[in-house]
């Protein structure tokens, strides 16, 4: 087994994704999260300047999807044939797509409860019409099982559902796929001893 850092900041964020694979899988790795005053000293030491990144037996890896990609093909949570994952793919560039349209940076406070309130009452509701009706009656987002998408969409609902409350009421098929990702085990003992923070 190589030897995993994860490093990010003290958030779910982009991070969260990747720990959830660790957590499901039950894989030993470092949970490196650095403070934010720290962040302008290590930045021009990390080979893109952005996190996380995942040192794998020192090899640096960067990009969180590309991160768990990997690792949900150790896994086997990639999705069962090239199309099923594919579809895993697609599900969840949709989702991150929506994610990144988010200023999280943004400094000036009103032009970014601005965004955040526009982003969540005009744009959100297209999103999940649409992931509610690519999942359907179905268990999971993609095949027999559950995928890497499925961990995605409970990670980011959970910062959406922060972010505004009620937002996937309309949604059952949604929360209930929450739910059932929730009750994996391993993942119920993850959101219970991870460190709680806001994102
Ligand atoms: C911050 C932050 C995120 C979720 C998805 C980017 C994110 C950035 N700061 C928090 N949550 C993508």
């Amino acid at each position: 087994m190589p030897h995993y850092k994860l490093t990010y900041f003290n958030l779910r964020g982009r991070g969260e994704i990747i720990r959830y694979l660790f957590a499901y899988s039950n894989i030993k790795y470092e949970d490196h999260r650095i403070e934010r005053a720290d962040w302008p000293r290590i930045k021009p030491t990390i080979p893109f300047g952005k996190l996380p990144i995942l040192e794998v037996d020192g090899v640096i890896l960067h990009q969180s999807l590309a991160i768990a990609r990997y690792l949900a093909k150790e896994i086997g949570l990639a999705g069962q044939t090239p199309l099923d994952q594919a579809l895993v793919d697609a599900i969840v560039d949709t989702i991150d797509d929506f994610m990144s349209m988010f200023p999280w940076t943004e400094e000036n406070e009103d032009v970014k409860q601005q965004k955040f309130n526009d982003l969540l009452t005009n744009t959100a509701p297209e999103l999940l019409r649409d992931v509610d009706s690519f999942l359907g009656n179905k268990k999971w987002l993609v095949g027999k099982s559950v995928t890497w998408a499925d961990f995605y969409w409970d990670v980011c609902s959970t910062t959406l559902l922060f972010l505004k409350p009620g937002l996937v009421d309309n949604y059952p098929k949604l929360l209930a796929l929450k739910e059932r990702v929730q009750a994996l085990p391993a993942i119920a003992a993850w959101t219970e001893q991870r460190p709680k923070t806001t994102l």
